[in-house]
């Protein structure tokens, strides 16, 4: 495999897609040499075949909003691979979505799939449209009409949304219910959905504790655990609760969360009440944590990101390269031990190289997250069944799937000096099942 000529070609067919062009070179890189062992994968041109979606669908979504005026977004829903099972993946809604942002994010989705040990493919969806600030019956105007849209492209056994930023219960209950009205069938069409129409228990808190369980394998694994270590978190959204509820739960001390207007350090530690708040603060819609601040006196420093805290473990949960070289520094400099991350490309490739030269465990995303989308694996199970599992049927699958993650980062990503190398374990594990799968089934 030439990665400089393969990533030359990608980048003049997509000038200007950093995330999708990051996201490309950082697997290529990692499967290499294992890529060159295997003679058959370049000669049915499997990375060129893989690096580019199948299809993406590309469509406007006009709806209009509560003073009477007419309003026009664009969405998308890219169809990166099925060669392990239907496309399976989040939708977005936010205002920085591009096609860069959702390629980066589907092609992520493929391996992440590939390692849930689940048969699902990678996709991945959204629109520039910001939930913030909006009425539900704004919300509700919208997501109509882009299901009026998507609906024909999507299907249980074809391509299944779920939620990611902006996307949580409310929207996906939206979406479903004009799918179900246009379909005129109640089907897994959709993840993330309610309890009382086909959801999943542990859903909503899924991607956080399935993080907590990887963490704490990849601690165990180094002969320590989460007893007792403080956590930087970022984010107070879905994914950053889950997080805290899971880590306070394990025995950690999470003291910071953060928003877009900076960041909240208390140093007693997050306790279920407070976790609880964040919720609120969410439900608030004002897309600040300041006010967490004054509450329960902890201190907020503004328009900074958690990552000068001396801490034991750094959780990103909040969005793309949101931590950089700069913050891994810090995080070194303070005796950092681990940086797992909850949110999809956390760390820059920059920050991560820093990282593993200094050989600090570090958990990519698409490993670390990927107890979220094996839940919704989950759930499309249990709605193909027609039943429901109990909450502890599904944490108990959750947990042995991020055990069987993590023992595929380990074999493919182990050292000679021992070190384990959890970006290649994972990049490689989740390629070599979907470049078998795409190689038995011929050239399509
Ligand atoms: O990034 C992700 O894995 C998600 N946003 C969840 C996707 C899903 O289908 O549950």
């Amino acid at each position: 495999m030439n990665i400089e000529k393969l990533m030359q070609q990608l980048e003049a067919k997509h000038p200007g897609e950093n995330e999708y062009l990051q996201a490309v070179k950082e697997v290529l890189m990692t499967i290499e040499t294992e890529y060159n062992n295997h003679p058959e994968f370049e000669k049915a041109k499997i990375a060129e075949r893989l690096v580019e979606p199948d299809r993406i669908f590309t469509f406007k979504v006009p709806w209009v909003d509560d003073r009477g005026e007419v309003q026009v977004n664009l969405a998308y829903r890219i169809q990166f691979n099925n060669a392990i099972g239907p496309y399976k993946g989040g939708l977005r809604f936010h205002p920085s979505v591009n096609p860069s942002i959702l390629k980066f994010l589907g092609f992520e989705q493929i391996f992440k799939n590939a390692l849930t040990t689940l048969p699902m493919g990678g996709s991945k969806g959204g629109s520039d449209f910001n939930p913030k600030g909006k009425s539900d019956n704004e919300v509700m105007r919208f997501c109509q009409a882009f299901m009026l849209e998507l609906w024909r492209n999507i299907g249980p056994d074809t391509d299944v949304p779920a939620g990611d930023i902006g996307v949580g219960g409310r929207e996906i209950a939206y979406l479903y219910g004009m799918y179900r009205k246009l379909a005129r069938e109640n089907t897994g069409v959709l993840t993330g959905k309610n309890l009382e129409f086909g959801g999943s228990l542990v859903r909503p808190e899924a991607t956080g504790f399935g993080a907590l369980y990887f963490t704490q394998q990849m601690l165990q694994t180094a002969g320590t655990d989460l007893k007792g270590k403080t956590i930087a978190i970022s984010g107070f959204g879905n994914v950053a609760w889950g997080a805290a509820l899971k880590a306070t739960q394990l025995g950690g001390k999470v003291v910071t969360i953060s928003g877009p207007d900076g960041y909240i350090y208390d140093k007693e530690g997050l306790t279920d009440e407070k976790i609880d708040y964040m919720l609120y603060l969410r439900a608030t819609c004002n897309d600040i944590v300041a006010p967490y601040a004054e509450k329960f006196g902890a201190v907020f420093v503004a328009d900074r990101r958690p990552w000068e805290v001396k801490v034991d473990i750094a959780l990103p949960c909040a969005t793309q390269n949101e931590l950089n070289a700069a913050d891994a520094a810090a995080l070194v400099a303070n005796g950092v031990m681990c940086v797992a991350e909850v949110s999809n490309m956390g760390c820059t490739p920059e920050a991560i190289e820093l990282l593993q030269q200094h050989k600090i465990l570090y958990g990519p995303g698409k490993a670390v997250n990927a107890g979220g989308v094996a839940t919704s694996g989950l759930e499309m199970t249990q709605n193909a069944m027609h039943l429901s599992w109990t909450a502890e049927e599904v944490d108990l699958k959750l947990h042995q799937i991020m055990r069987e993650i993590h023992t595929q980062c380990v074999q493919y990503g182990r050292e000679t000096d021992g070190y384990i190398n959890y970006m290649k374990g994972a990049n490689v594990a989740g390629f070599l099942k979907v470049a078998k799968a795409m190689l038995a089934q011929g050239i399509i």
